[in-house]
C-alpha cells in the first residue's frame, strides 16, 4: 500500500483509539483531559507516554476497555519483580494478532502445507499461542511442542520432519548443539526466532549450525505478543505491521521524537485493539526505523534489530555496556563458540566484568584466545574485562525460553 494511503488509515484508526480510551479507560479519560483529538499523525506527540508502571499500578484489568465477558483470552508477562502485567484480547483482537503472525510466517518463506515445530512456551507467555494461532491462520501445520525437554524436541524434529521451527535464538543454539551431537542433518529450512536480543553474528552461527534461514520476529505482550514486526526471508530489517501498530522512535532521555535512522526508544500505539488499546507505550527497547520501501516491495516501516534495552545496560566503572555489544565483538573472533555469559562482581570498590565463554576447538591455545578477546573488548567497550575460557558445555544454555546472559553478583 502506498504510504499516503496507509497514513490516512492510520490517522482514522488513531482517532478511533483515542476516543475509545477517553470513553472507556478512566485513567486515560483523566490523562487525556484537555488534549485535543489528533488531526494529524504528528499530533501523536502531544499525548503522554504509557509505561509499564502504569500497567502494574492498574493491575489486573484497570486499563481494559471492554467488559469481562467480552474477553476471549488473557496473557501475562512475569515482571522481574512483583505483579505480572496482564493483557487482554477480544475474539477480534485474537484474529488480528493471528493475521499479523501469519504475515510474519509467510514473509519468512514458510509455505502453507509446511509444518512448524513450535518450541515457544505455551501458557501465559504470548510466544507459544501467538505463533500457534498465526500458523493455523496461514494454513501451516503446527507441532505444539512448547519449550523445554530438549531430548524430546530432537526426537520430534527427527521423526516429524518439520520444515520450520520457532523458538528463542538461544534455544535454537541449544537444539543445534544437540542435533550436531546426534550427527544427522535435519529437515528444517526456516527458523523464526525472537523474544530476546540477538546479533547478526549470532544469526550466522545459528544459520550455519542448523542449516536454516533464520529471521528475527519481535513483539511484546503489552502491544499484542509476537508479530509486531518480523523480517522477511531477505532479512532487510523487521517489517512493522504498521496498519495495526504505529511506531515512533524517541530520545531515551527527553522523549522527543528522533529522525528515521537514529537509535532511540521504540514507542508503540495500537490502532485496532479493542480490549486493551495502548497509546504511546514506552517499550524500553532500543532500535532505529526506516520508512524507505523495502527491496521486497513492502512499504511498511522497518525497524532494526533491537540493540538493547535501557534496563539490560550494565554500568561498569561508569561505562555503559550492553550484552549485545559483547555478543557482536565476541562472535567476530575466530575459535570462540556462541555461548557466553557476563558476570559482574564488585571487588573492593571496583566493578569487574568477566566474560565466560568456550572455544570451538579444545586443542586451541586458550590463553591466546583470552588475550585476543580481552583486547577486542577493550577497544569496542572501552574497558578492561577478564576472560574465562571454559570447557565446552560449561556456560549456561537456554533450556527452552529466554536466556539471561548477565549474572550480576554485585548485590548478592
Ligand atoms: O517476548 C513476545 C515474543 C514471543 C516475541 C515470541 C517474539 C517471539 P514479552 O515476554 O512480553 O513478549 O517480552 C517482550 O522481549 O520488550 C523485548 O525486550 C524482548 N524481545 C522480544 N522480541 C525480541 C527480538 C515476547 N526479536 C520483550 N529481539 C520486548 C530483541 C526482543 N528483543
Amino acid at each position: 500500500m502506498p504510504r499516503d494511503q496507509l497514513e490516512t488509515i492510520q490517522l482514522q484508526r488513531l482517532q478511533t483509539t483515542v476516543k475509545r480510551l477517553r470513553d472507556k479507560a478512566p485513567l486515560m479519560t483523566e490523562r487525556l483531559d484537555g488534549i485535543p483529538d489528533p488531526s494529524s499523525l504528528d499530533d501523536l506527540r502531544t499525548f503522554p507516554f504509557l509505561r509499564k508502571s502504569d500497567l502494574r499500578d492498574n493491575y489486573p484489568f484497570g486499563l481494559f476497555t471492554v467488559e469481562r465477558h467480552e474477553l476471549a483470552r488473557i496473557h501475562a508477562s512475569s515482571g522481574t519483580s512483583g505483579k505480572p502485567t496482564v493483557v487482554g484480547y477480544t475474539r477480534e483482537d485474537l484474529d488480528i494478532w493471528h493475521e499479523c503472525v501469519a504475515r510474519c510466517l509467510r514473509g519468512a518463506g514458510i509455505e502453507p502445507g509446511w509444518w512448524l515445530h513450535n518450541a515457544y512456551g505455551y501458557g501465559l507467555f504470548t510466544g507459544g499461542l501467538g505463533l500457534h494461532g498465526g500458523a493455523e491462520a496461514a494454513g501451516i501445520g503446527v507441532v505444539p511442542v512448547s519449550g523445554g525437554n530438549t531430548d524430546r524436541q530432537l526426537t520430534l524434529i527427527e521423526d516429524f520432519e518439520p520444515e520450520a521451527i520457532c523458538c528463542t535464538p538461544s534455544y535454537a543454539l541449544t537444539l543445534a548443539e544437540h542435533l550436531a551431537n546426534r550427527g544427522d542433518g535435519n529437515s528444517l529450512k526456516v527458523g523464526v526466532l525472537g523474544a530476546e536480543p540477538w546479533t547478526e553474528e549470532m544469526r550466522q552461527s545459528i544459520e550455519a549450525a542448523l542449516d536454516v534461514i533464520a529471521v528475527n520476529i519481535y513483539g511484546l505482550s503489552e502491544v499484542i505478543g509476537p508479530g509486531v514486526s518480523c523480517e522477511t526471508a531477505d532479512r532487510q530489517g523487521l517489517v512493522i505491521m504498521e496498519d495495526h501498530f504505529l511506531p515512533e522512535i524517541v530520545d531515551p532521555e527527553t522523549g522527543e521524537p528522533l529522525p528515521d535512522g537514529e537509535v532511540g526508544v521504540l514507542v508503540i500505539t495500537s490502532l485496532t485493539k479493542q480490549a486493551f488499546p495502548i497509546l504511546r507505550y514506552w517499550t524500553g527497547d532500543l532500535c532505529s526505523i526506516t520508512r524507505e520501501p523495502s527491496p521486497c516491495g513492502r512499504t511498511h516501516a522497518r525497524m532494526s534489530a533491537i540493540v538493547g534495552r535501557a534496563d539490560d545496560m550494565l554500568v561498569i566503572r561508569g561505562v555503559n555496556v550492553y550484552p549485545s555489544q559483547v555478543e557482536h565483538t565476541l562472535l567476530s573472533i575466530d575459535g570462540v563458540s556462541p555461548h557466553f555469559q557476563l558476570v559482574v562482581r564488585r571487588e573492593g570498590t571496583l566493578d569487574t566484568l568477566t566474560i565466560r565463554c568456550e572455544r570451538t576447538d579444545a586443542s586451541s591455545d586458550a590463553d591466546a584466545i583470552a588475550k585476543n578477546i580481552a583486547g577486542a573488548m577493550n577497544s569496542s567497550l572501552g574497558i578492561g574485562v577478564s576472560v574465562s575460557i571454559e570447557e565446552p558445555g560449561s556456560v549456561p544454555r537456554s533450556e527452552g525460553g529466554k536466556l539471561s546472559r548477565t549474572k550480576d553478583e554485585r548485590n548478592l
